[in-house]
């Protein structure tokens, strides 16, 4: 057999992020922007990337996955931002998957992908709450002026997906399996910055630039595991109320019925 046709009960799927950096303005860039935008704070990222990071980066460097170029299988990626920018809807057509703007505030970013003709699946939306200012201290929500806010360094904020092709059409599984996603590192090769290992274990985007792993997949397909365990656990229950809810009902039908004799 020959021609494009779909591959049964077969999927595939590639590990991607999408998120965001931001950081403080600098007294330079807030100069330059005096004229055209003297409110803006704060210079953000939001980006579409491969799950794994490179592993040649710069000890300095704040990019978080990348390491892939995803264009051979993504054909767009649209970034719909507030309606108080210029031209909100931003269409990015080759990689790197990302728009770079200066604002205030945050706010919801629609994310939306559209994969090459070839593929024929429909395109697929993310949201993302553009993050600009620190995260909080458990129980301290209160936002850090900015002159605490640019010592704490960029903030960060990802999620880690993976997109799921099922019954994929044998020419895109051909595109796919010739592009194999680099692997996640076991573990974070690089080391907290000193001064925010104490928040390190609070969330994956605190204390540095944070890194994808292997670990940290294995941790969510458990917590995913559990989850499932739980609702399984809670359907069962309700299936006994149920049936025991039934039953009552059965006795209460038959008094009504007895008693109407
Ligand atoms: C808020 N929901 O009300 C948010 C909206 C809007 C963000 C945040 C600047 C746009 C511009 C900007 O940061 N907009 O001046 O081009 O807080």
């Amino acid at each position: 057999m020959s021609g494009r046709e779909r591959v049964k009960n077969l999927s595939i799927h590639r590990p991607i992020i999408y998120g965001n950096v931001a950081s403080v303005l600098t007294p330079k860039q807030r100069e330059q922007l005096a004229a055209t935008a003297p409110d803006h704070t704060h210079t953000w990222t939001v980006a579409v990337r491969s799950a794994a990071s490179a592993a040649d980066q710069d000890k300095d460097s704040t990019m978080v996955g990348g390491a892939d170029d995803l264009g051979y299988f993504i054909k767009r990626v649209t970034f719909k931002l507030h309606d108080t920018y210029a031209n909100p809807q931003r269409n990015i057509d080759k990689p790197p998957f990302e728009v770079t703007e200066t604002g205030w505030g945050e706010f919801e970013v629609q994310i939306k992908i559209t994969f090459i003709t070839d593929a024929g699946e429909k395109p697929i939306t993310f949201y993302h709450h553009l993050k600009l200012h620190p995260w909080a201290a458990a129980g301290d929500p209160e936002i850090p002026p900015l002159d605490v806010a640019v010592k704490l360094g960029p903030v960060h904020s990802w999620q880690y997906d993976e997109i799921v092709f099922t019954d994929p059409f044998n020419t895109f599984l051909d595109t796919l399996t010739k592009h194999p996603p680099t692997p996640l590192p076991r573990q974070r090769r690089k080391p907290v910055p000193f001064h925010l290992a104490h928040m390190a274990g609070l969330a994956a985007s605190r204390g540095g630039t944070p890194e994808f792993t292997g670990l940290m997949e294995k941790e969510e397909a458990e917590r995913l595991e559990d989850a499932r365990r739980t609702l399984l656990a809670e359907e069962d229950k309700w299936k006994l109320r149920l049936i025991e809810k039934e039953r009552e009902l059965d006795q209460l039908k038959k008094l009504v019925a007895e008693r109407g004799k």
